[in-house]
């Protein structure tokens, strides 16, 4: 029988930083190939764009199937390692904690930080003449929208992490590693100084040796793409 390899197709300074963290805590055997993001687009290069069945990053392959959405991967590989203890069970008291943080992470916090960069950097792009109109538009739509629906969510976090140390209750589970990098881009934007708990939530995640030896693989500075 032959074994199907597995592998992660990293694209620097982007969400697939999870999952090579998520690989490193299973110690499960997989293949890593990096990528770097084309230098004027900033977007993933074409021959990333070729394997991944939605364009985007992380994916992975394993033998011939190919899977993109960082949820569905980490579900995907939890379920090769059903032992992971990743994954609070049904029925456990951890369980609608870590189900609410998993699925918030990537529903609902996600698409905010994204809006928020888009906009940022559509501002920036528009000619100097139509600029305060767009800071206009971008400014209302930051304060009527995306800050209180982000901020709602930090204070959120931050008060479930003073009742217990992970996303997921007790112990690591899929939905910290899955919150990393939306964290990590709060911080980035210079969100995290009234989260105290979120701050040292993020220290103990980067101190852990699977998210050291992830870091050392990534050999980037840091898994969000610098702001400029
Ligand atoms: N919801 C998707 C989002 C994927 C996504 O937007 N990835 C970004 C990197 S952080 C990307 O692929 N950017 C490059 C591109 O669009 O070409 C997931 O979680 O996998």
């Amino acid at each position: 029988m032959t074994t199907k390899t597995l592998t992660l197709h990293h694209l620097e300074y982007s969400q697939s930083f999870r999952i090579l963290w998520l690989l490193e805590e299973l110690g499960h055997p997989y293949e890593l190939k990096s990528y770097n993001r084309d230098p004027v687009s900033v977007l993933a290069p074409a021959e990333y764009k070729a394997i991944s069945p939605i364009g985007t990053a992380p994916v992975i392959t394993h033998g011939e199937m190919a899977l993109a959405e960082s949820s569905a991967i980490m579900d995907y590989l939890a379920d090769l390692a059903p032992d992971c203890g990743l994954r609070p069970e049904p029925g456990s008291p951890d369980r609608t904690r870590y189900l609410f943080w998993f699925h918030a992470a990537q529903g609902s916090m996600m698409p905010i930080l994204l809006m928020q960069t888009v906009l940022r950097m559509t501002t920036e792009r528009v000619p100097f003449f139509l600029r305060p109109l767009a800071k206009m538009i971008t400014g209302a739509l930051t304060k009527g929208f995306i800050e209180p629906r982000l901020f709602a969510l930090l204070k959120q976090a931050e008060a479930d992490l003073a009742k217990q140390p992970y996303f997921g209750g007790d112990a690591l589970s899929l939905a910290d590693i899955l919150i990393v990098y939306n964290i990590e881009g709060a911080q980035a934007r210079g969100l995290l100084g009234a989260y105290p708990k979120l701050q040292d939530w993020l220290a103990r995640m980067k101190a852990r040796p699977a998210f050291q030896a992830a870091t050392k693989l990534d050999d980037r500075p840091s898994m969000i793409l610098p702001i400029k």
